[in-house]
């Protein structure tokens, strides 16, 4: 993928990320590639640990520039958490911002972390040149997705998919060359690092935020440049209200459910909303609805983006159904596992009606996802069987004004009994703590049906 040299070439002196050009970016990671290729060395798959920076963007293009497999990992998991999935994608080491130090120091490494620290002693007139042979095949990106079974999947993510998701997205959302796409969710999920990307195939620039910061986005967006946001609906009522003054041409809105509210404050502000509908096994957005055009479809996800041939499987007598996904963008099985042949089975339910339109009813089974990020119940209650005192537990979602949903674990003892905050100290340090539950409670037994399976509903 020579995206980035390409651009380098044509428009040097172009923005790309924040201050930094395009001639800067391309630069530096070159300058970064040489550096860790002999450290590197014999080495294909790389973890990245940081938040939102300009110096992380660097090294991702470093790494892909030594044809490497960045594996992306969520910087809110627990030091255990990120143990198990180092080890399970056989990481050699990983490349962290320096103020992880103190946690990957304390991981199953078998040659030293590096650290995006080096990046101040980028010699001005250094310039060495990387091309890379089309790979489609070639995985560039691997990031984890919670599972039904409470281990998390990994999902590679390849050349391939990459382009045929920044293509379709940009015949949906258009390109213009004073474009400037605000990346405020994570680039270690799909909605962060999908912006890096399409940016830099149309060759236009990204701000980028460490942190989610209201008052710094605000004003980002009223007085810089920033004509383009993709945001999770927790995001967007958190900066609503005070969405005032911008040239805002899209605000990319998924991630999870969106309450009808907010779409109808969205609509009475104006707003250009596209709702999304997308998943890291998609590289990110399949579908998507143009708010502003369909209000008839409010409720609806959209249309399938090029190239995307949404079905639907095992439908019933209403037209719903589990959703399926085929296009060149989509995962072609799990890392380290068979692959996948045919469309992808989202695990969601919903319908298409008569325009084509897609309605997603349920996300996934019963997956709870807090401000956007997906939690599996069986996750906290794996770890909760853990404790020698519990008959029986369940974790269903609750409704949250803030948050979308939030985890509340139901619980039931044997003989001796433990308290709530037993629970809870046990399952802090061993779960990122947006997945801790917001509630706890004791139930002398718990619901169940004739099969002696809990019932989930009676307790929601
Ligand atoms: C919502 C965010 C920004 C909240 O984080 P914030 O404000 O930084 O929290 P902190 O200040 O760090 O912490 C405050 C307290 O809140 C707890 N906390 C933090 N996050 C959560 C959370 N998610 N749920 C519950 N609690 C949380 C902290 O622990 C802390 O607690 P105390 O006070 O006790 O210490 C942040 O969560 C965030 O960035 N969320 C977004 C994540 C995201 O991007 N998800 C999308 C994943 N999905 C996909 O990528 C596929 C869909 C997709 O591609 C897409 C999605 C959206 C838009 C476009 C697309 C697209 O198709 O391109
Ligand atoms: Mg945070
Ligand atoms: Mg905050």
């Amino acid at each position: 993928m020579n995206w980035l040299k390409n651009w380098a070439q044509i428009s040097p002196q172009k923005k790309f990320i924040n201050d930094a050009t395009f001639f800067d970016v391309d630069h530096a990671s070159s300058f970064l590639a040489k550096k860790w290729e002999h450290p590197l060395q014999n080495h294909t798959r790389i973890g990245l640990l940081s938040e939102n920076s300009l110096a992380m963007c660097v090294a991702i293009f470093a790494l892909l520039k030594l044809g490497k497999e960045i594996l992306f990992l969520n910087t809110h998991l627990s030091l255990s958490e990120l143990t198990e999935q180092i080890s399970d994608a056989q990481l050699s080491t990983v490349v962290s911002a320096s103020q992880f130090e103190h946690r990957v120091t304390h991981l199953p490494l078998k040659i030293p972390p590096l650290f995006l620290s080096v990046l101040t002693e980028i010699p001005k007139l250094h310039h060495e040149s990387f091309f890379l042979p089309e790979q489609p095949e070639k995985i560039a990106f691997i990031m984890n997705t919670s599972a039904t079974t409470g281990k998390f999947k990994s999902v590679p993510i390849t050349e391939k998919m990459v382009y045929a998701q920044v293509k379709a997205s940009k015949e949906i959302l258009g390109s213009f060359f004073d474009d400037n796409w605000l990346i405020a969710t994570p680039l270690f999920h799909v909605s962060g690092l999908s912006i890096l990307m399409r940016s830099l195939y149309n060759g236009t620039a990204v701000s980028i935020l460490s942190k989610f910061d209201e008052d710094k986005i605000l004003k980002a967006v009223e007085t810089e440049e920033i004509n383009m946001m993709s945001l999770v609906p927790t995001m967007l009522s958190r900066l609503i209200e005070r969405l005032e003054k911008h040239r805002l041409r899209v605000i990319l809105l998924g991630g999870a459910f969106i309450p009808r509210a907010l779409i109808d404050a969205a609509l009475k502000k104006e707003l250009p909303i596209y709702k999304t509908y997308g998943m890291t096994e998609t590289f990110s957005q399949s579908a998507t609805l143009n708010l502003s055009h369909h209000h008839d479809k409010l409720d609806a996800v959209g249309r399938a983006l090029p190239t995307v041939q949404i079905t639907l499987k095992n439908v019933n007598k209403d037209g719903i159904g589990e959703i399926m996904i085929d296009s060149p963008m989509v995962m072609r099985g799990y890392l380290l596992k068979p692959p996948l042949s045919g469309p992808f089975e989202t695990g969601d339910i919903g319908f298409i009606d008569a325009d084509g339109f897609l309605y997603v009813l349920n996300r996934r089974n019963d997956i709870i996802i807090s401000g956007g990020e997906n939690i599996y119940p069986k996750e906290i209650e794996n770890l909760v069987y853990e404790l020698p005192e519990i008959e029986e537990c369940v974790v269903i979602p609750r409704a949250d004004e803030k948050w979308g949903q939030v985890p509340v674990l139901y619980y039931s003892c044997k003989d001796s009994v433990i308290t709530d905050s037993t629970i809870l100290s046990y399952l802090k340090g061993k779960l990122a703590k947006f997945k801790l539950p917001r509630q706890i409670i004791y139930c002398q037994t718990l619901p169940k049906n004739a099969s002696g399976k809990i019932i989930r509903k009676v307790l929601k």
